[in-house]
């Protein structure tokens, strides 16, 4: 059984739980410890400790462990990446390019550690000095979902430590493995006990217990839009800083003076690989009426050319679903949209391969409109629908229509849409010839409206989260 973490030593439980692979549910990859109340407790006790040295502790430090644990996940990421597909179902060269996705972000906060800067200013007292410097926020409390199952982590845990905080980490309950496998990095790279705290364990009991405990300063959270609600309203009586990631229903508007092929490969990409299990997957795509059906033809023809199948085999392109539960839950939206007047032109059904997994054909969602559920509603998985519209002003207006504001993407050659695109998107990140999904790991990621609160992830922006600023005055 693979044990918790707390203060430094590996902690066994009675309790452990099978981590299994969604493309084999045969194949059990391990047994993993599970902490209930008392272990959390511990867990936010050992970070609290180590909170003060920790603050204290110079830029060389930070930089060196976090560079070490950035060189050597670089150095597995063969090993991790299967790691990885296996236990969350995505095909191989893409759970290797989480990896490394998480190994550069170490490399990126290695150097940051090293660039910690404040701002002298002149006072307006003649004299005076003044000095604006960040400090750590104390304890950070990280809650994770299970789509990334080390690239998540990877840039919440990176920058808590980089700036001097110390950290209580839940990974999501189906993928304890990247998880334990990126605590045991860091902790060889030199880590001093209690910094890093790993807690396995279902939300409902140990994410509960983070909530409820006012020990814990910050808390980063990565989910559905019904759990961060509940981090936030948690939170609010202890003041405690929250940052939220949750869901999205982004849309790709493909305008009638696209390039066909790139519409087509934007939408594929996407909506469809990492089996649309990303927040930032296009699912909604909009489509003015000269280019539609074409586009619609296209993408329907490639969509049921795409093999879905075990992760770890080579020809598979789209891996298993999650779990059986998201899988239900896809199926579910697929018949909804039906029921209220959607066609479904491509995929949509449960395909057997030779293993036993959750494999869902892509599913392609035609003649829909901005009333129906698929259209609002995040499914998270490999369904996407279409929206047939009159002009460019429409499909902004449908864009925009939805509750989340993630990632929005358009397809266009004019230069006069893409811009205005860019400006009046209400969305995080926008992409233009883009697929939505896909983004760099040294510039801001987030979200406005119900998809992101609090201050950006990643890149320089992460200052924001991860430190409190101070002003300080000198006497002359
Ligand atoms: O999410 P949860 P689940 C969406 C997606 C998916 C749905 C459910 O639509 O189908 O959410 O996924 C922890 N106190 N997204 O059930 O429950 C939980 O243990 C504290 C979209 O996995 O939000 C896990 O570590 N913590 C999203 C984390 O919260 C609690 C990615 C997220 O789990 C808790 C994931 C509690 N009471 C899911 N209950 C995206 N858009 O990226 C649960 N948790």
């Amino acid at each position: 059984m693979k044990p918790l973490f707390i203060g430094g030593n590996h902690v066994t439980t009675s309790h452990g739980v099978d981590n299994i692979n969604p493309s084999d549910t045969s194949d059990i990859i391990d047994v993993y410890a599970q902490a209930g109340i008392a272990e959390t407790e511990a867990a936010i006790a050992a970070a609290t400790e180590a909170a003060g040295p920790w603050a204290l502790s110079g830029p060389q430090q930070r930089h060196d462990i976090l560079l070490a644990a950035g060189i050597e996940i670089l150095a597995r990421k063969a090993e991790l990446g299967e790691l990885l597909a296996r236990e969350e179902g995505k095909v191989l060269p893409e759970a290797i390019g989480e990896v490394t996705r998480a190994g550069n972000i170490f490399l990126f906060f290695a150097g940051e550690a090293l660039r910690q800067a404040g701002d002298i200013l002149a006072s307006v007292r003649p004299g005076v000095g003044v000095e604006v410097t960040r400090e750590p926020v104390g304890v950070v409390g990280i809650i994770a979902p299970w789509n990334f199952p080390i690239a998540i982590p990877a840039w919440k845990i990176a920058p808590a430590l980089c700036f001097g905080n110390t950290v209580v980490f839940k990974p999501a309950e189906l993928v304890p493995g990247s998880a334990w496998a990126l605590v045991e990095i860091l902790h060889r790279a030199g880590l001093p006990p209690g910094v890093l705290n790993l807690v396995m364990g279902p939300g409902r009991v140990v994410g509960q217990a983070m909530l409820d405990d006012r020990r814990i300063d910050a808390i980063t959270f990565t989910g559905s839009q019904a759990t961060g609600e509940r981090v936030a309203a948690a939170s609010l009586p202890f003041l405690r800083k929250v940052q939220l990631e949750m869901g999205g229903k982004n849309p790709l508007v493909v305008l009638d003076d696209a390039d066909l092929d790139v519409a087509v490969h934007c939408a594929l990409d996407g909506a469809f690989f990492s089996t649309g299990q990303r927040c930032t997957a296009s699912s909604r795509f909009i489509v003015t009426e000269r280019i539609h059906d074409q586009f619609v033809g296209r993408l329907a023809d490639q969509i049921s050319a795409l093999r879905v199948g075990h992760a770890l085999q080579e020809e598979t392109q789209i891996g298993p679903v999650v779990d059986e539960s998201q899988l239900a839950q896809d199926m579910d939206y697929i018949e909804i949209a039906r029921r209220q007047g959607g066609v479904l032109r491509s995929g949509g059904e449960r395909v057997r391969r030779e293993t036993d997994g959750y494999f869902l054909q892509p599913a392609l969602i035609t003649e829909t409109t901005g009333d129906m559920r698929i259209n609002s509603e995040e499914v998270f998985g490999p369904v996407a629908s279409v929206m047939r519209v009159r002009d460019y002003d429409a499909a902004l207006e449908q864009a925009n229509s939805v509750v989340f504001g993630l990632s929005a993407g358009i397809c266009t050659t004019s230069l006069k849409y893409a811009s205005d695109f860019k400006r009046m998107a209400q969305a995080g990140m926008v992409m233009v010839n883009l697929p939505t999904a896909g983004v760099d790991y040294h510039v801001p990621f987030g979200g406005r409206k119900a998809s992101s609160y609090g201050p950006r992830e990643q890149g320089r922006y992460a200052a924001e989260f991860y430190t409190t600023v101070k002003t300080a005055y000198t006497a002359p």
